[in-house]
């Protein structure tokens, strides 16, 4: 007997209004273009509230969300310390611009947390981390190029919009005007997973190249693990050609465990950005690594960044409420437990379907590809059937589970998702898969 909701039970009457009036002042109705659902058709959501695992939107739907804000809320919505943290310290002021003992509070769990990184500077987004640490690269090895990775994100400085996963990939921007062609040359593309095109690149461009920047596990094109030997590899010919190694960890870092992805993958960069889950839902990034190289930043050093509400301590408080949270013993495991089943579980329903898909999961995180083919690197995320992602995410919708509003985002598990909720979302797929399933195109 299916557990799924029952479609949703109110018509988006005002969503709709809502959103019409957005489109009028707010380009596409959005502050960021994957919230416009452009890639999977449909209203796009007006949400009213948040609580736990549950988005509540403007018609009074409740949904089961598997978005956690692109990652940001590994505690849920409303997380009672988080919101209470906040309060308070809104009472006390928000922002100051000038040092208070909480950011040095927050920068001491994270540094304890990630021994490698010595010294940290917070920003405000996570573009702003990866934007950083590439100009500190740079300012440091004196080089040039950067090399990214098709399919990966690093948020929307300059350098990092060609060939990128998340919105760009969503909306197949592979270029994107604005760059100047210049200093979009200076990023160098090669496919994830691909040492012998790292290689490659490196040999052409010689001791040109000041940094490499990679999602340790790429979750802008979909999910796409590592495989085995990719880091360690890359890690080894950045040293080997005197290239810096960025890992970007935005989505990753306290996303697996209570620290960085980088412990468990065997790896440890010259630099590491943060964000999303270190700020508790609120503004907060950061960019860290050694303190010999860190120090190349302004005011000790020349190279400049600056931000009038980084390490605010409204943004602060959120941030030590949220860390202090994750070092619950069994919290991650519970939540991989979780996701485990969830993932085994969709598996199981697009056999039962007989439809060809691959799911990647790592830890909280999963994307399901509508592909027979295994999906390694960009190239193979872009053979999916966008389509048949879309006729799914829109039938999961309508019975009231939220997932990523595009195929080259992830899904996540939060810690205030439940068993039960795993339960309904399965029976919500087995019924959205049997729709799929008998359209002759999806
Ligand atoms: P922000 O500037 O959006 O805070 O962070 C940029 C960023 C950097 N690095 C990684 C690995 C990221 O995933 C991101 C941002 N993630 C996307 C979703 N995958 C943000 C969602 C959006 O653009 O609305």
């Amino acid at each position: 007997m299916s557990t799924a909701q029952p479609l949703l039970k109110r018509e988006r009457k005002r969503s709709r209004e809502i959103f019409e009036r957005a489109e009028k002042v707010l380009v596409g109705g959005v502050n960021s273009p994957v919230r416009a659902f452009r890639s999977v058709g449909g209203e796009p959501l007006i949400i009213e509230r948040g609580s736990g695992q549950h988005l509540y939107d403007a018609d009074g739907n409740e949904l089961l969300d598997f978005v956690c804000s692109w990652g940001a809320m590994i505690l849920g919505h409303a997380n009672p310390a988080i919101s209470e943290a906040i309060a308070d310290q809104a009472r006390r002021g928000t922002s100051f611009g000038v040092t208070t003992e909480l950011e040095l509070e927050l920068a001491t769990l994270i540094t304890r947390a990630i021994p490698f990184i010595e010294k940290i500077r917070f920003v405000s987004s996570g573009t702003e981390a990866t934007m950083s640490a590439v100009r500190l690269a740079r300012g440091a090895t004196k080089r040039d190029f950067i090399v990214k990775f098709e399919g990966c994100y690093h948020g929307h400085a300059d350098s990092f919009l060609s060939q990128a996963g998340s919105g760009l990939a969503t909306l197949g921007i592979a270029e994107c005007p604005g760059v100047p062609a210049a200093l979009a040359a200076l990023t160098l593309n090669v496919p994830y997973n691909d040492l012998n095109a790292v290689e490659r690149v490196f040999l052409q461009h010689k001791d040109k190249i000041a940094a490499v920047i990679v999602e340790p596990i790429a979750a802008n094109m979909g999910v796409v693990p590592p495989e085995t030997g990719f880091l360690k590899g890359l890690q080894a010919i950045a040293k080997k050609n005197g290239a810096l190694l960025i890992v970007d960890e935005v989505i990753t870092g306290f996303r697996l465990h209570n620290g960085s992805v980088q412990e468990l993958l065997g790896i440890e960069a010259d630099l590491t950005t943060l964000g999303k889950i270190i700020g508790g839902g609120v503004p907060v990034a950061a960019y860290g690594g050694r303190a010999e190289l860190m120090n190349h930043v302004a005011p000790l050093g020349p190279v400049y960044q600056a931000g009038t509400l980084a390490g605010n301590p409204l943004a602060m408080r959120a941030g030590i409420a949220a860390l202090k949270q994750l070092t619950k013993p069994g919290l991650y495991e519970e939540m991989t437990q979780l996701a485990r089943r969830l993932v085994f579980g969709l598996r199981a329903e697009l056999a039962d379907a007989g439809i060809p898909a691959q799911i990647n999961a790592i830890g909280s995180l999963s994307t399901v590809f509508y592909t027979p083919e295994p999906v390694r690197n960009y190239t193979d995320a872009k053979r999916s059937d966008t389509k048949r992602y879309a006729r799914f995410f829109r039938e999961m919708l309508d019975r009231g589970i939220f997932l990523a509003p595009s195929q080259f985002e992830a899904a996540f598990v939060s810690v205030a998702h439940t068993s039960q909720d795993i339960d309904r979302t399965l029976a919500a797929a087995h019924e959205s898969l049997q729709v799929i399933s008998s359209d002759s195109a999806a």
